[in-house]
């Protein structure tokens, strides 16, 4: 396996202890002048300095870099990767689409029929549902101006037959798979990597069979030369090395549609306790803060301001509260240099007015327009959810004033 080949590390990253992090603290002092800045503060200072985080893991290549994150659209070095079953080898000559099944005209496409077709460009962050999960795992989420031709079009001309419900998109990439291990009704199977949703969401959703990342050919890591775009979904849906598209009438099971990806929650009705186990799909509500600064006020006091991100399933989000310690919840203000765009994160910051030195604490919450707020671990939406993935829960940032 080359280094490219891995599939996401699920080993914990050795977090930075105390001494370390103020080493740090130390580090970016030096840099101060260099910090990176969101373009829409009018107001912000040339005094602000960073405030490391305690609890930020080391920076790591091709991951988001929260704390000197600058860019709306995320820049290609900081775009994480997950591929299971390692990244294929692609023949781009030989490549085809396939569209077949439950389907009266079947299609065959090479790339150069896929990009005569009508180009649209859509915007979305995409983040894997596993995002959020622990301390080591907090930067795999990007956000992209994907270019391709829209998919439902394509569905229509092939004629979906009456009996057709689902359908399926599958990757180049696949390996055997092992159903019952170690039972004596172990069946291997080499299957490629597949998801899949309903027809009819298929046709509402803005589906984009891309084929460019930010107005460039797309990268090979990326899933070039096609891959599915899916607004509103979790990364898992946004099949890589997409080959082929077959429509049937029955529900697709595949692992990363039924066995993995998928999210259990406990939940308690009539006195029992009763368990609900879903595929990975849509995003839920969710923020963070990405950074935080502060600006000297003398006597050891300095202001506090927080800069984060929110993204979602595509519903708006209405706003984003940040509680400093245990104060009151205050909202935070939009970034207006960020583009807005459902299916996209927003940038947000607040400034927290004034802290003496010490250990403080920092959670951000998004609230959408119909009303959900993103819970806190404690809630039991979240305390009840026992597959870490779909990370959405509020994330408590610790920080540090020298004095
Ligand atoms: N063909 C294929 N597509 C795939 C995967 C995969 O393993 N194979 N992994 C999915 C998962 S779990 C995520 S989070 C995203 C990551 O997309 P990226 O590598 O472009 O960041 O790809 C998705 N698409
Ligand atoms: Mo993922």
């Amino acid at each position: 396996m080359t280094p490219n080949q891995r599939t996401i590390d699920s080993k914990p990253i050795p977090f930075m202890d105390r001494r370390a992090a103020i080493g740090r603290s130390l580090q970016y002092a030096a840099l101060t002048l260099s910090m990176p800045t969101w373009a829409a503060f009018e107001n912000q200072s040339s005094q602000e300095t960073l405030v490391p985080f305690l609890d930020m893991p080391r920076t790591r290549p091709n991951r988001l870099d929260w704390e000197m994150l600058t860019d709306w659209i995320t820049p290609q070095d900081q775009v994480f990767n997950v591929q299971h079953y390692g990244m294929p080898e692609i023949d781009l000559d030989a490549f085809r689409l396939t569209l077949d099944g439950l389907v009266n005209k079947p299609a065959v496409l090479g790339m150069d029929q896929i990009r005569s077709m009508p180009k649209k460009e859509q915007l979305m962050t995409l983040e894997c549902s596993g995002n959020g999960s622990s301390k080591g795992f907090m930067d795999a989420v990007y956000n992209s101006r994907w270019g391709g031709t829209p998919l439902a079009p394509l569905l229509q001309q092939c004629q979906p037959s009456s009996e057709a419900t689902e359908v399926v998109f599958y990757g180049a990439d696949t390996k055997e798979e092992v159903l019952r291990p170690g039972t004596n009704r172990e069946l291997k199977i080499e299957v490629p990597f597949g998801r899949s949703m309903t027809l009819k969401e298929a046709m509402a959703l803005p589906l984009l069979l891309a084929y460019e990342r930010n107005g460039a050919p797309m990268e090979h890591r990326n899933g070039a030369p096609l891959r599915l775009i899916v607004p509103g979904y979790y990364g898992v849906a946004n099949v890589k090395w997409l080959t082929r598209i077959e429509l049937r009438d029955r529900r697709y099971m595949g692992r990363y549609m039924a066995r993995d990806y998928v999210t259990v929650r406990a939940r308690e009705q009539d006195g029992e306790i009763i368990h609900e186990e879903t595929s990975v799909g849509r995003m839920n509500l969710k923020s963070i803060i990405a950074r935080v600064t502060q600006r000297p006020l003398g006597q050891g006091k300095v202001a506090l301001r927080a800069y984060g991100a929110a993204w979602g399933d595509g519903t708006p989000i209405e706003r984003v509260e940040v509680q400093l310690n245990d104060g009151a919840w205050q909202q935070a203000r939009w970034d207006e240099s960020s583009q807005t765009s459902p299916y996209c994160w927003r940038f947000f910051w607040m400034d927290l007015g004034e802290v003496g030195p010490g250990d403080h604490t920092l959670i951000s919450r998004a609230i959408d327009q119909k009303g959900r707020i993103q819970p806190s671990a404690e809630d039991d939406e979240i305390a009840l959810k026992k597959t870490y993935w779909e990370a959405y829960a509020q994330w408590p940032r610790q920080i540090r004033i020298e004095s």
